[in-house]
């Protein structure tokens, strides 16, 4: 008996909170399909390639970790790829609200799967895709908190960066 699960988001761009989430993750299913939000109301940085990109890059390292990409609800996605759990990550109480909104939400669409709550390391706790391109547009250093790769990435898309 495996144990799937699906880590989804918009991970635009990956942090290294998403991947001290994946790390752990990895450690307790048998697989962890990381899903990119196709279809999002959100304003990305990235597009959904450079996305799938930085993802595939940043978990090579880990045997039972695909990446993938999903349209339309979440719980459908989940179905097809027959998968048990979403797994998601709670930093702080004020993520709590929305994560468990959604999971009631995506619960009463598909009562046998189950949302699976995980928290980063504590260094992580304040890390987040928004502020991180906050930061790096205003001329902060993200150094620590993203992948190497994904500092050169972020500096192609901000004009005239001379970092
Ligand atoms: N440390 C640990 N975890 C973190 C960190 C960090 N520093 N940063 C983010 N996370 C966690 C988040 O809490 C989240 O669990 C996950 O990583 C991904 O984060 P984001 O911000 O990339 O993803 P979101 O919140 O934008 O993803 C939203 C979904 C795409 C999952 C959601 O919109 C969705 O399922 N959409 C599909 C349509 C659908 O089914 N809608 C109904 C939902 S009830």
């Amino acid at each position: 008996n495996t144990v799937k699960a699906i880590y989804p988001g918009s991970f635009d761009p990956v942090t290294n909170g998403h991947l001290d989430l994946i790390a752990r993750g990895s450690k307790i299913f048998d697989h962890l399909v990381v899903a990119i939000l196709r279809n999002s109301h959100k304003n990305p940085l990235f597009t959904v390639s450079e996305r799938v990109e930085m993802l595939t890059e940043a978990v090579a390292g880990f045997g039972n970790v695909s990446v993938a990409t999903f349209d339309g609800l979440l719980v459908d996605f989940a179905r097809q790829e027959q998968a048990h759990a979403v797994l998601r990550g709670i930093r702080a109480i004020s993520d709590y609200e929305y994560e468990l909104q959604m999971a009631l939400m995506n619960r009463r669409l598909s009562p046998e799967l189950e949302t699976i709550f995980l928290m980063p390391d504590a260094k992580y706790s304040f890390v987040s895709s928004r502020l991180v391109k906050e930061v790096f547009e205003l001329g902060g250093s993200v150094d620590g908190l993203v992948p190497e790769f994904v500092i050169e990435r972020l500096k192609q898309h901000v004009p005239g960066d001379e970092r």
